[in-house]
């Protein structure tokens, strides 16, 4: 038996036109959804009222993901990375407005002259996180950072990278767990082992190991059985969100069922 709540990110309907993500959320077979606030999809004031309308309806609760294209939370150059600073606080106040629970935010890449700069990125983005953090807490916004992998330029793809943002930041910053990103570093077991209680949040897909695939969870090699009863040992209590791009309603009734 687990506490953890069950729910899904929107993510896989970002190519449709916004209305028609917004006439889903009735249907998904959970109450926690996932809005993410990018391309397309980005919020303003009338699409808030949209999906608050829809909460009311249909009793949802909202986490809303920040906007991930183009933004770098450790870009060497000032104007671009104040622009995703910018950005990103619009996507706070947006999470405000929306009465969502948690804001979800992905960590900074590297660049092409990073090597020049060695740990000015690392830096650079622990700033940027002191500065959001300030932000949401005016709000009263919880927040929280994805693991990301290597392999597309991210930081933040260890736990040791955390244990080390959390030394140099001493915020008592939440972690959003992505299942498909530690696969693709290795990281599950670790992240688990060492930063269990810092764990908030859950992305839930699969993939082979080989690319970010966001298959449905039993569609790759993460073995979803051994992470429901990891989830049941440590007595974790928050989201699970389904962030697959097949499979979703299938991905949901397995891991209720697992969860169970
Ligand atoms: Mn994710």
């Amino acid at each position: 038996m687990s506490n953890a709540k069950v729910g899904v990110s929107m993510l896989y309907c970002l190519g449709e036109p916004f209305t028609r993500m917004v006439k889903r959320l009735g249907t998904m077979d959970t109450q926690y959804i996932e809005i993410l606030d990018d391309g397309t999809h980005d919020l303003d004031k009338k699409r808030i009222d949209l999906l608050k309308e829809a909460a009311k309806s249909y009793d949802l609760t909202y986490s809303l993901h920040a906007p991930f294209a183009d933004i770098n939370i450790a870009s060497p150059v000032k104007p671009l990375l104040n622009a995703s600073l910018k950005r990103l606080n619009q996507s706070l106040a947006n999470a405000n407005a929306l009465d969502a629970k948690m804001w979800v935010f992905h960590p900074g890449q590297r660049t092409g002259i990073g090597q020049f700069y060695p740990g000015a990125d690392f830096k650079t983005m622990c700033q940027s996180i002191q500065k959001l953090y300030t932000q949401a807490e005016e709000y009263g916004i919880n927040i929280a950072l994805e693991n990301l992998p290597a392999k597309y330029w991210f930081l933040m793809n260890t736990p040791e990278e955390f244990m080390r943002m959390y030394k140099e930041t001493n915020l008592p910053i939440g972690i959003t767990m992505d299942l498909g990103h530690a696969n693709l570093e290795g990281q599950i077991q670790p992240f688990f082992n060492l930063l269990a209680d810092k764990i908030v949040h859950i992305h839930a897909s699969n993939n082979d190991g080989s690319e970010d695939q966001h298959f449905g969870v039993e569609d790759g090699n993460i073995d979803y059985v051994w992470f429901a009863e990891t989830l049941k040992k440590i007595g974790y209590d928050q989201r699970v969100i389904v962030e697959s791009m097949h499979k979703v309603p299938q991905s949901i009734q397995k891991l209720k069922q697992l969860l169970s």
